[in-house]
């Protein structure tokens, strides 16, 4: 019945927007591999480990999306994808970048949730609500390595530090 099938129909709006985030979740998973590429090369196996889980999780976001737009009769357009970095400076630079990547994402949900509203997509809006939850275990998970990190590299310095008093020692 074609009124039925043109109530569920997503529009235009917010199906350009969702082929758009299809593209971002892609990315953050050639980010996460590229990461996950970096630690292998420094025998790193379990940062390796967990951002090859990471990857595989951007993967299924994009295919929530990709499923979405095409179980409400659109099409999916996929684009061409950005080339991640493949080197930093050190895990901790690394993952800050992907603190702040998962923030962008965040603000990028944010505003497809916006967008639901103003559409009246209340089946988008359900969807969506899986991802802004997801969102906050995804910055929390980067922000928490982040702070593990730094106290790794403060107790570098308290290590240099004692090193440096130890080297004043006198004869006794
Ligand atoms: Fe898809 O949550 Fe990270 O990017």
């Amino acid at each position: 019945n074609l009124v039925i099938k043109e109530a569920r129909m997503i529009n235009k709006a917010m199906q350009d927007a969702m082929n758009e985030q299809i593209n971002k979740e892609l990315f953050s998973s050639y980010l996460y591999l590229s990461m996950a590429a970096y630690f292998e090369a420094q025998n790193l196996s379990g940062f390796a480990h967990w951002m090859r889980i990471q990857e595989a999780e951007e993967r299924e976001h994009a295919m929530k999306f990709y499923n979405f737009i095409l179980e409400r009769g659109g099409k999916v357009t996929l684009k061409a994808l950005e080339a991640p970095k493949t080197e930093w400076k050190s895990s901790l630079e690394l993952f800050e970048e992907a603190a702040a990547h998962e923030a962008m994402i965040t603000a990028s949900i944010n505003a497809l949730y916006d967008l639901a509203m103003k559409e009246k997509d209340y089946s988008a809006l359900t969807m969506l609500q899986w991802f802004t939850t997801e969102q906050v275990e995804e910055e929390k998970n980067a922000a928490d390595i982040v702070a593990n990190l730094k106290l790794i590299e403060d107790r570098g310095t308290a290590v240099l530090m004692l090193d440096h008093r130890l080297a004043k020692r006198g004869v006794e």
